[in-house]
């Protein structure tokens, strides 16, 4: 990774930031207040880069306004609301761009083809139209709110064509951009019939950043054997005229910020809780969004199998699976749900007793607050995705655990926090049997091996935290030489 900036560095780095002149402006499909406490990964590292420089965070409200006459007139008009030192503006969109920006483009085309489901993506040429459309609106918004010298950071695969747009309307300053999600090779990619156009548009920001060295490989081969990008240095591409620099920014959590919600009352409340109704048992957690890219049913069938080949775990493991309810108005999802209610329904009907459930599955959001309790309960965690682009559950499960007795991650290959998380259990999720077999060892592994285990995952994840991503990040943007093309756009 190019995290080979140390500890040191990464000071040196929260220092300069700190010191940057320039405001900062995030721009992602959504928003949040920042003096609210942060859901996600995402939300965290944002609000305190923004609270460092005072900022914008600009985005989608959440809101559809609906033309009483059926028109776009519905959209458009852009809410500011000021959260301490923090601005924050987001705009409504209309019903018609919701459905073909959001729900289209970005949740049946780029979400499926960027986790190498072409089987499950939807080319319906209406959703491109629309993704542009708003990639404009935002543009045209945005436009009138920045000041010359400030660095913008746009976040993740609904706002890929954004820098083209504002380029084309003339802005020149630094824009750098962070894909969250999995960058799939070439020929994946090229089954986007506007494959072209997106990869193109990418060359309108000074600095592109991925999660992983393997995806960072699969943008540079693409644009290599596509668009005959002349690679000038290890993290700068040449293409379209324009020079980009590119590296891969794993993503982290805030590991104190963790640990102390599993050391505070309800962390610890919870903790208690599940350890006294599981005492006999031993415990296996999985916490996802319900979605396709997160294994789920594999996971399911590699515990059916771990029932069946070591039944020595009958009556003892359980398995607690929360899926919370994701984009259920793409059909991908409702199937996803049924699949996993029948899943769950025949383990439990097959091995169940009277006073064992194998698994316990959850279709419901789960406060954060209680997630930590839940990991240091758990003797297993499973974090099997088929794909991700990173995946922050398995870095919170090992902040949770006790260095005394730590439990044990079973992880994808698959998931970009596999590049980092060496010292877990990895698996092929695909291979069900093979994934049992994992996770008995995990279950049965020696405390020496777990203790050293952990160590080595629990320093890893401290030293590539989520502060040392952003300012990492921004580091990068700010020392960008202003591009000589920057206002000529590449769309
Ligand atoms: P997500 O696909 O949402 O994010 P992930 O990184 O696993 O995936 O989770 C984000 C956060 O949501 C974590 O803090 C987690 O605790 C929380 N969460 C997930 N499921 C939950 C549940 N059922 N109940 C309560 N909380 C839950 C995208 C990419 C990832 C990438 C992140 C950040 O898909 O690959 O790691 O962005 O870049």
């Amino acid at each position: 990774m190019s995290g080979t900036a140390d500890r040191a560095g990464y000071r040196m780095c929260t220092q300069q930031h700190k010191d940057l002149m320039s405001r900062l402006v995030v721009v992602s499909n959504r928003t949040a207040d920042p003096r609210k406490p942060a859901a996600g990964g995402l939300a965290v590292a944002v609000r305190e880069s923004l609270q460092q420089t005072g900022g914008l965070w600009f985005g989608w409200s959440g809101k559809i306004r609906e033309a009483a006459d059926g028109t776009q007139s519905g959209q458009g008009e852009v809410h500011v609301q000021t959260a301490g030192n923090v601005t924050l503006a987001t705009l409504d969109l209309s019903r018609e761009d919701h459905d073909t920006y959001y729900l289209g483009y970005s949740n049946d085309v780029l979400w499926p083809v960027f986790h190498y489901r072409l089987d499950l993506a939807n080319f319906d040429t209406r959703f491109a139209a629309g993704y542009r459309r708003v990639n404009q609106l935002f543009a045209q918004k945005l436009l009138p709110l920045l000041k010359p010298d400030d660095l913008i950071w746009v976040h993740d695969y609904q706002l890929i064509p954004l820098a083209a747009e504002l380029r084309a309307m003339g802005c020149t300053n630094r824009i750098g951009f962070f894909l969250h999600i999995p960058m799939p090779p070439p020929l994946i990619m090229a089954a986007i019939p506007e494959h072209e156009w997106l990869m193109r548009s990418l060359f309108a920001y000074d600095l592109v950043g991925f999660q992983s060295e393997a995806d960072l490989t699969h943008f540079s081969h693409y644009v290599e054997s596509e668009a005959h990008a002349e690679r000038l240095s290890p993290d700068r591409l040449r293409a379209f005229n324009r020079t980009l620099r590119v590296g891969a920014y794993p993503i982290g959590i805030d590991v104190d910020d963790f640990k102390r919600l599993a050391d505070s009352k309800e962390g610890r409340d919870m903790f208690v809780r599940m350890r006294d109704e599981y005492s006999r048992r031993r415990l296996l957690v999985g916490v996802d969004r319900l979605d396709y890219s997160k294994g789920l049913p594999q996971r399911v069938h590699a515990f059916r199998e771990l029932l069946t080949y070591y039944p020595e775990n009958r009556d003892s493991a359980t398995l607690i699976q929360i899926a919370s309810p994701s984009r259920e108005d793409v059909g991908a999802y409702d199937n996803l749900r049924r699949q996993m209610d029948s899943l769950c329904g025949a383990i439990n009907g097959d091995f169940g007793e009277l006073d064992w459930m194998p698994v316990r599955y959850i279709h419901r959001n789960v406060a954060r607050k209680r997630l930590p309790g839940l990991f240091r309960a758990s003797r297993v965690a499973l974090v099997t995705p088929l794909r991700d682009g990173m995946n922050l559950v398995a870095k919170e499960f090992i902040a949770a655990q006790d260095a005394a007795d730590p439990g044990m991650l079973v992880l994808s290959r698959f998931a970009g926090a596999a590049e980092q998380l060496k010292e877990a259990l990895l698996v092929n999720p695909y291979d069900t049997q093979g994934t049992a077999q994992a996770i008995q060892r995990a279950l049965t592994m020696s405390l020496d091996e777990r203790i050293n285990r952990h160590e080595a995952l629990l320093n890893r994840i401290r030293k590539y935290d989520v502060h040392w991503w952003s300012s990492t990040f921004l580091q990068a943007l700010e020392d960008c030489e202003p591009n000589e093309a920057a206002a000529s756009g590449t769309s």
